[in-house]
């Protein structure tokens, strides 16, 4: 099976909503690095296809998330525009396989960031910072995947929310604001942005490191997710889901079988 065929089987099971088995069972020798070539060729199908790159998403930053997956690296995805949804929209349960949701820090890039910057030159680069959903939903049997399967299938992303309370870095100190996950207003997942490598801002450092390793930068204007803080909760027909993380206001979507 070459790359090729990989990224094609991938869009296809994205696209339709349908799983794929995890490539790994069947190729021993799927690389990492391989898995980011697919990364990359995916997002040109989405761009091909009239989406637009708005920013990235990091993944395994946590504890509780590495235990859930059982995997220990950074990892980073793509976000486009087509995945954005307004804070209080709708996430189609029709258009996913088995969706899972989970609470996140979103930064939002005032200048460019490249390099090995500090977590100071990174977090200046930073005009706000708010809270998020990420909608994750691997295009993989059972969510059964390695570290290269996941990286291809763009890290699981699926769709984002973004809150609606901007703030400035400036004057805020982000290294331990509790997060919370509500699902029909029952609360259901507890965490720290101190999960996310201690601080989420070093997920923005990872991830210029991650860029500039390719030769790429992050603009001026791009969305940066931190990556979870808690593990991922399933999304079933007409729950109605909130994440709040402490400082930063709350975010809202509802999930729902209808097709739109
Ligand atoms: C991979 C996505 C990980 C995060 O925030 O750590 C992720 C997965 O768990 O399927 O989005
Ligand atoms: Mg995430």
């Amino acid at each position: 099976m070459n790359l090729k065929t990989i990224v094609d089987k991938l869009y296809a099971a994205e696209t339709n909503a349908t799983e794929v088995k995890r490539f790994t069972a069947s190729l021993s020798n799927f690389t990492m690095e391989q898995g980011y070539e697919v990364q990359e060729l995916l997002l040109a199908l989405h761009r091909q296809s009239g989406a637009k790159l708005v920013g990235w998403k990091m993944g395994m930053t946590s504890k509780p998330k590495m235990l859930q997956m059982g995997i220990s690296a950074p990892i980073r995805g793509f976000l486009t525009d087509r995945m954005q949804i307004a804070d209080g929209g709708e996430i189609s349960l029709a258009e996913r396989i088995h969706p899972k949701i989970e609470p996140e820090i979103a930064f939002i890039l005032g200048r460019e960031l490249s390099g090995q910057p500090s977590l100071l030159e990174a977090l200046s680069a930073v005009s706000a910072v708010t809270c998020a959903l990420e909608v994750i939903d691997s295009r993989y049997e059972n969510f059964d995947f390695q570290l290269p399967d996941v990286v291809a299938d763009n890290c699981s992303s699926s769709a984002f929310v973004l809150g609606s309370k901007l703030v400035s870095p400036r004057n805020f100190s982000m290294e331990n604001l509790g997060i919370t996950l509500e699902c029909n207003g029952r609360p259901v997942q507890f965490g720290s942005s101190a999960a996310i490598l201690g601080h989420p801002a070093r997920s923005l450092v990872e991830l210029v490191k991650l860029l500039d390793k390719e030769g790429a930068s992050l603009p001026p204007g791009a969305i940066v997710l931190a990556g979870g803080a808690t593990a991922a909760h399933p999304l079933a027909d007409g729950d109605w889901i909130r994440a709040s993380v402490e400082g930063l206001g709350a975010v809202e979507c509802r999930a729902s079988r209808s097709p739109k």
